[in-house]
């Protein structure tokens, strides 16, 4: 969104052995030095002195902190590792902003999934109560984001999204997980999709609208901190549902469950209310959950098609 908007872009990729950059590789990277485009640097929210660097010699006029350890589940295995990335990141980069001194302004990716088992509807000024270690960290990052705001005057703001999902979800979160699995039961390739707790209630959203809003903040005159949300609600069994018979297919006859996808802690019910958002931004999305599975299907049995004829996704 930001390179069609004609910024230059500069991306943090973290180092790994292999490379795992899939889901930019259709995006040209511009070559160093040059002006425009995307510029990649290798870089991590565990190292502080790197970001101090890349954001002194960048001087970017906006950043946008989408990075985290960011599967709930995970975060039960990895409760340390979580804190440090998605908690204590935050401060680094927020540091590394007010250490240089340069004008950025700075999104912070906060999640409705601080909102933990506090009952729907869910807006800003709902009390939080988080039910993981990845909402805690998130949490943590909330209120510095907030804090830096008060004690420096910068230009910080929080998008407090609902879940957001598009056929570049990861392949381990439920709605990918699902519409991944339709797909290559539909060819052939799978034939049964185990589940954890298919009672949960989520706010699905389509993540190219939610990208909007989180522009959208940072071109705002004032900071400040916005739900953004659908105001719908689903449950997995209900997504299930919906993308099985978008092929035809009777979700109840392929879906197991196991209590190894459970979590320690659920977050049972979420409806996010993005009334601030459609004020203040002019933002409003338009697909809802169903239309939101159809999409996700039909991008799915494309690439299970290239899996079907032995071809590289
Ligand atoms: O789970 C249930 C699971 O992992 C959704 C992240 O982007 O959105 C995401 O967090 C629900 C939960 O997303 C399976 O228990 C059942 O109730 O897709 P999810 P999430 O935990 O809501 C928020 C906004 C974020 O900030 C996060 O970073 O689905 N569920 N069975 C399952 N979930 C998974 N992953 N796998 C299952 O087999």
């Amino acid at each position: 969104m930001l390179l069609d908007k004609g910024y230059e872009v500069h991306g943090i990729v973290r180092r790994s052995a292999s490379l795992n950059r899939q889901r930019i590789d259709h995006l040209p990277q511009s070559a160093p030095g040059a002006g425009g485009g995307l510029h990649l640097h290798y870089g991590d929210l565990a190292d502080a002195v790197g970001l101090v660097n890349l954001v002194r010699d960048v001087q970017p006029d906006e950043i946008y902190n989408l990075g985290a350890q960011s599967h709930v589940a995970v975060s039960f295995d990895i409760p340390d590792y979580t804190g440090q990335v998605t908690g204590l990141g935050t401060v680094k980069l927020l540091e590394a902003i007010h250490a240089s001194g340069v004008d950025s302004r700075f999104y912070q990716a906060s999640s409705s999934e601080m909102f933990g088992s506090t009952p729907p509807p869910q807006h800003e000024e709902t009390p939080f109560h988080p039910r993981s270690p990845y909402a805690c960290a998130k949490l943590y990052a909330y209120y510095t984001t907030v804090n830096y705001r008060e004690s420096y005057g910068m230009f910080t703001c929080n998008g407090i999204l609902f879940n957001h999902e598009s056929p570049r979800r990861g392949e381990n979160f439920v709605t990918r997980k699902i519409t991944r699995a339709v797909a290559r039961i539909h060819l052939g390739l799978q034939h049964e999709l185990v589940l954890g707790n298919v009672a949960a209630r989520r706010d699905w959203g389509y993540a190219p609208e939610y990208v909007e809003a989180m522009w959208r903040m940072l071109q705002h005159d004032e900071p400040a901190d916005y739900v953004v949300a659908t105001g719908d609600t689903a449950s997995v069994r209900d997504f299930c549902e919906v993308s099985f018979a978008a092929v035809g297919l009777d979700w109840q006859e392929y879906v197991k469950t196991d209590p190894r996808y459970e979590r320690p802690a659920e977050v049972p019910d979420l409806i996010g209310d993005a009334a601030k958002a459609k004020k203040l931004l002019d933002w409003e999305p338009t697909v809802r959950w169903r239309e939101l599975a159809r999409i996700m299907v039909e991008a799915d049995i494309e690439l299970a098609g290239r899996e079907a004829r032995g071809l590289a996704p």
